[in-house]
């Protein structure tokens, strides 16, 4: 399967054309867009105008890319606080979509998108799907939701656009999701990582062994996932797993995808452009260092974004890449700068968690943690299930794996947790993004 799959990746695409520009159109692609953008919104975004004058920056202050970093930035809470059209830099009447993201807490953002805005979302869709290796002939099953969430109708035009064959299944009903992937002959899928796990894990109760099916590529993402569950997957399915990129604020997936290469995302610097930013200090890092990753539309129409922090942590790879896109890359979203746990007194992600529990054998790739308080400290509980052949060993063998996992975890983290090892299939499924961390510590 990985032969074919190859093959079809590294095959030019039509579509990609614009992911090998030489850099040299592309910063001038870039500057022209960029100054456009700026111009309507400022012409018709009242915070952002309201902002600039605050800052005491003028639109023809912006004579090159590096002058970027004279603008101000724009924060999640921007969304909230204008909810729910308070941004918009065109009439409603122009607008043919909304979407919107609930995130964890207060009122959910609202995104919304002009038919040109749709035109691009669908472009940047099938090139990150021609990079997938996806061509016309596919039959792609798309196990993202679909609704207010960007995942399922992002994907759906991209594969359309492809001329590729879509099946709209969207995310749960597994047992059909099995069925379908074998009856309809699937030979590409998209899905969160956490649930195309799920998919696996039924497909093996159901006796299908999906690494006999046609499928060979699939594109995942809306959540972290480290490398050793890309292993995972890869192995379980047989197939190739890339990581695409995306957030509904700036338009949904389909900001950064993966090459063949699989050496980080490709960004469509085109359409959003990069930058990396201490988020403490809010100044640009040197490149190749790690930060906040802030991105500026280039071609939005309804719904700009002016250097949007987007709260996720990577850092920007400009080494060329072997596939010759001269799009840079950035290293794959492992955390996010507020997904941070505090746990007495030391920081914690939850990325550095699966990290540690998936490098140990006989572990399965279901995770939670659940955070509580007792008597004022913090305590921390990794769950973690093990393989069926490990919860049916002898306690001495569970107790053996149970501190392997806390000392991994200890030199990971630097602090002890308590670890529990969980039957296979007590941790709850999800759909969509998982969760992973169980918050019971009270306000105290
Ligand atoms: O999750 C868009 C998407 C759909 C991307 C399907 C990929 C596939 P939101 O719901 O707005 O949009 O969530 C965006 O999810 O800021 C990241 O923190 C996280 N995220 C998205 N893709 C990845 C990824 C969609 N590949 C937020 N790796 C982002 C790590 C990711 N985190």
């Amino acid at each position: 399967m990985i032969a074919t799959a190859e093959k079809a990746a590294l095959r030019f695409h039509p579509v990609s054309a614009p992911d090998y520009l030489p850099v040299a159109n592309l910063q001038q692609l870039q500057l022209d867009r960029l100054q456009a953008t700026l111009r309507r919104t400022y012409d018709n975004v009242e915070l952002f105008r309201k902002r600039m004058q605050a800052h005491g920056v003028r639109l023809e202050d912006i004579r090159t890319l590096d002058d970027i970093v004279q603008l101000p930035f724009t924060v999640k809470a921007d969304l909230r606080e204008t909810y729910p059209y308070g941004l918009f830099a065109c009439p409603l009447s122009d607008i043919v979509r909304l979407h919107a993201s609930s995130g964890t807490t207060g009122k959910p953002i609202v995104v919304a998108y002009t038919q040109d805005d749709l035109a691009v979302w669908t472009s940047v869709m099938a090139r990150a799907l021609a990079s997938y290796g996806v061509r016309s002939g596919d039959i792609f099953q798309n196990a993202h939701g679909y609704g207010l969430f960007t995942g399922g109708l992002g994907f759906h035009y991209g594969v359309e656009a492809l001329g590729a064959t879509v099946i709209p299944i969207s995310g749960g009903n597994t047992d059909r999701q099995v069925m379908i992937m074998r009856d309809f002959k699937v030979t590409a899928i998209c899905a969160t990582p956490s649930y195309f796990l799920h998919v696996l894990e039924r497909a093996a109760e159901m006796g299908i062994d999906v690494r006999e099916l046609p499928l060979r590529t699939g594109g995942f993402g809306a959540e972290p996932w480290s490398e050793s569950m890309r292993r995972r997957i890869e192995a379980a399915a047989g197939i190739k797993a890339y990581d695409c990129y995306g957030l509904s604020e700036i338009t949904g997936p389909g900001v950064a995808a993966e090459c063949w290469f699989q050496r980080g995302p490709h960004v469509f610097e085109d359409h959003f452009y990069p930058e990396i930013i201490d988020p403490e200090t809010g100044r640009n890092v040197p490149e190749g260092t790690e930060g906040e990753l802030v991105i500026t539309t280039l071609s939005k129409q309804a719904m700009p974004m002016i250097r949007y922090r987007t709260r996720d942590i990577t850092a920007l790879i400009t080494e060329p890449c072997p596939c010759g896109r001269t799009l840079r890359r950035i290293r794959r979203i492992g955390r996010r700068s507020d997904d941070m746990l505090i746990i007495r007194g030391v920081n914690v992600f939850p990325s550095q968690i699966e990290a540690a529990l998936l490098a140990v054998e006989g572990t399965l790739p279901h995770y939670q943690i659940i955070l509580t308080r007792e008597k004022g400290l913090d305590q921390m509980e990794v769950q973690v299930e093990v393989t069926p052949e490990v919860f049916s060993d002898r306690i001495r063998a569970l107790v053996q794996l149970n501190n392997q996992l806390m000392n991994a975890l200890e030199q990971t983290l630097g602090i002890r947790v308590s670890v529990s090892l969980v039957e296979p299939r007590s941790i709850q499924r999800s759909e969509g993004k998982a969760r992973r961390v169980i918050d019971r510590r009270r306000l105290e």
